[in-house]
């Protein structure tokens, strides 16, 4: 079971096992249903062209699409019965039986728990955002943390090739509290702007095989890796809150 104690005095992250090859087949497979009904739903008139659309070949024909209005947070976040498959996975499983009181936040749209799905294109900047820690949407926001409560981050290979994609993180960044960000509305919320960007350099790729999980520290720098090649990478992520004194 994960230890998060060690986890945020060490480096402030672990890569775990999450998903088996079955598990994330049907991940895989509940995406594709949902990336076509929303392009579906965006666009009507390319319904045959629609229907032969998965995460592996998107990115071939996203020119033909709005990809940056699509493909807002809320069309991406799982929807109940993608929710209730992920709930049986042994992961959640796992999860469950270490923090018995553990929930999945849902602090942006409110409703259901929030588990999001992203997918980045190769060559394209402008589908992953800049390094920021978790903690700082929260802050600038007002999101509040109960007493006695934290939060832990959980973001999971699905698809894509591994060593050219996937997340950067700062090792032990979750030590340096005082990092300077900007802010600037956009989607609804506060997002957060790094300022410094020296603390950068010291980004590593994390190389995660498809079905692992990265868990890391709600203050730790972190942020998605332009994709090289040409495969999309995709992933999920979702928020833990957990008792603080475990
Ligand atoms: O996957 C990405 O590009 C960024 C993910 C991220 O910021 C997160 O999971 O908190
Ligand atoms: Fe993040």
């Amino acid at each position: 079971m994960i230890n998060i104690d060690y986890l945020e005095k060490n480096d402030g992250f672990e890569i775990i096992q999450a998903f088996c090859s079955r598990e994330v087949s049907r991940i895989r497979e509940l995406i594709n249903e949902d990336l076509r009904k929303v392009l579906h739903d965006h666009h009507p008139d390319t319904k045959k062209l629609i229907e032969t659309i998965d995460i592996e070949n998107y990115h071939l024909v996203a020119n033909q699409f709005n990809h940056a209005d699509i493909w807002t947070r809320h069309n991406r976040l799982f929807k109940q019965h993608a929710i209730d498959y992920f709930y049986s996975t042994e992961f959640y499983k796992n999860l469950k039986r270490g923090f018995p009181d553990l929930k999945i936040t849902n602090e942006i749209h409110g409703q259901e728990p929030e588990i999001v799905w992203r997918i980045v294109r190769p060559g394209e900047a402008n589908d992953v955002g800049p390094i920021h820690a978790d903690k700082w949407f929260w802050d600038l926001n007002g999101w509040h943390v109960p007493d006695g409560k934290k939060c832990i981050k959980v973001w999971a290979f699905i698809s894509g090739d591994s060593k050219r994609s996937g997340l950067y993180v700062v090792p032990k960044s979750q030590f340096n509290s005082d990092t300077a960000y900007s802010t600037k509305q956009k989607d609804g919320i506060n997002k957060p702007i790094i300022n410094d960007d020296k603390i950068l350099k010291d980004k590593i790729l994390l190389d995660t095989k498809v079905g692992e999980a990265i868990i890391f520290s709600y203050q730790l720098l972190h942020g998605g890796a332009q994709t090289q090649g040409n495969q999309c990478r995709v992933s999920i992520e979702f928020t833990l809150m957990l008792s603080s004194e475990k």
